[in-house]
């Protein structure tokens, strides 16, 4: 039997030891799908108290709810470990990994080669090694590959890889990691039969394509099309604006289109660690071939131009009521990169409030899912809605979450700048929108 055959056989029997390298909102909830599937699961971070709060069977992760991570701790299905030497054990292993940017928006790939060092000590014949994180197309043939080779064993024979983009959407009830389809391409045809193969055994869609190249490019493809789609229409509303049309009518009229359009939406700027990032490694990678990518280059150009407007739109809304920015109270409604999450990475809400206080500002906020927030060396408490409404000379509503009251912030606030369309339909002298 060779080591395809029997890494195959392990798979299908479910007794292959699969390792997950990298335990956030991509890892975790992937390792939980594996166990549910029936294989006994390791869970491998550098972080010692996320390791520790997961054997007790708790999660930091807002999909992965306990009682789907208890019962696995429980039977000994899932175990995180900070100890990589384990990694030997391993049958199969996924690294899940951030790949953010540099301020250069230069790749940061130093989680990804931190734990391909980590594998590269412990391969052994007959594993299947599968990249997960985000990154340039190339990473895995040109980075990840050959240090997995100094191990001497033969991609394809000894050892198998695969790239396969993750396609989590934090707080996504109707699409989680098991009903999300699944793209999965190998170095060589074997390793993507098995990389397929090992997916099919926990999700419900698989689609395996001819390379490694092409799974990375699907990922950017998919990330890119949103990014520049948002600065098509953040541009659009900066012209509208100057124009004195509502953009958010005319985009709402062009989705009745039935065929040829997808609605996308302006916003105050765009957050998050996929959308803003993914592009720029496309970006990257294309320029070291002598390839400028114009439209990326210009959509973050337009993109990062919105929290300005934005604030330019709350100077002007003071201004109509006779108020300088200079020393007005601005109470900012969420600061959380989009509606109904937590996260504030890359969120526009911070480029606001610190341009709004580089202009005399002075700022407090409210957002249920932040109830801290530390940024340019200020600790800040979300307070009371209708109170910060109250108090301030103007609201400024950010991210437009469902717990937020329209008809309480409108009867508090004496002004609005409304980022989101969050008071479609409602007129009144109060509200300046994007
Ligand atoms: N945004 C806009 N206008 C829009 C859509 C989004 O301004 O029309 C802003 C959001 O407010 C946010 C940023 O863009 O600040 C990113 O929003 P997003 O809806 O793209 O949410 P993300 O960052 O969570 O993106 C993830 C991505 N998932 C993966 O990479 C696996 C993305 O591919 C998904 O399409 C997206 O979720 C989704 O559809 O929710």
């Amino acid at each position: 039997m060779t080591l395809h055959e029997r890494l195959a056989e392990k798979i299908k029997s479910r007794t292959a030891m699969a390792g997950i390298v990298g335990l956030g909102y991509v890892g975790l909830p992937l390792a939980m799908e594996f166990g549910r599937a029936g294989f006994e699961v390791v869970g491998f971070d550098v972080l010692e108290d996320k390791v520790a709060s997961l054997n007790q069977g708790k999660s930091y992760i807002q999909d992965v709810h306990p009682e789907v991570i208890e019962p696995l701790v429980a039977h000994g299905r899932f175990r995180a470990t900070t100890d990589f030497s384990k990694l030997a054990e391993m049958d199969t292993i996924n690294i899940c990994v951030p790949t953010p940017l540099r301020k250069t928006k230069d790749p940061d790939m130093s989680f990804i080669v931190n734990s391909t060092e980590q594998i590269a000590k412990y391969l052994r014949p007959g594993t299947l090694v599968i990249l997960e994180s985000t990154t340039y197309p190339g990473t895995t043939d040109e980075l990840v590959l050959p240090m997995l080779e100094k191990s001497g064993l033969k991609v394809g024979e000894d050892f198998f890889v695969c790239f396969s983009p993750e396609r989590v959407d934090p707080g996504n009830v109707k699409y989680q990691t098991r009903n999300i389809p699944k793209v999965v391409g190998g170095i060589t045809p074997a390793c993507t039969e098995l990389g397929a193969l090992f997916y099919q055994q926990s999700l419900d869609t698989v689609v395996p394509v001819t390379s490694t190249s092409v799974a990375e490019m699907v990922k950017l493809l998919e990330n890119t099309f949103r990014m520049i789609n948002i600065g098509l229409v953040n541009e659009l509303a900066m012209m509208c604006d100057r124009m004195g049309i509502n953009v958010w009518e005319v985009i709402d009229a062009a989705a009745t289109k039935p065929f040829g359009f997808m609605p996308f939406y302006p916003g105050p700027g765009l957050g998050g660690h996929c959308i803003p990032v993914d592009p720029f490694y496309l970006a990257w990678k294309t320029r070291q071939q002598g390839i400028e990518a114009r439209f990326i280059d210009l959509a973050g150009y337009i993109n990062g131009q919105m929290p300005h407007f934005v604030v330019d739109k709350v100077q002007h809304a003071l201004n109509e009521h006779r108020k300088p920015l200079r020393d007005s109270k601005i109470h900012v409604l969420g600061v959380a990169y989009k509606k109904n999450i937590e996260d504030v990475r890359e969120s526009p809400a911070l480029d606001i409030i610190h341009v709004l206080r580089q202009r005399g500002g002075v700022i407090t906020y409210s957002d249920p899912f932040v109830p801290h927030l530390q940024m340019d060396g200020m600790a800040m408490e979300s307070g009371d809605v209708a109170a910060g409404c109250a108090a301030a000379d103007c609201v400024v509503l950010i991210t437009d979450h469902a717990a937020f009251d329209r008809e309480a912030i409108l009867a508090a606030s004496p002004i609005v700048v409304d980022t989101r369309n969050f008071f479609k339909g409602v007129q009144s002298e109060k509200l300046f929108r994007l």
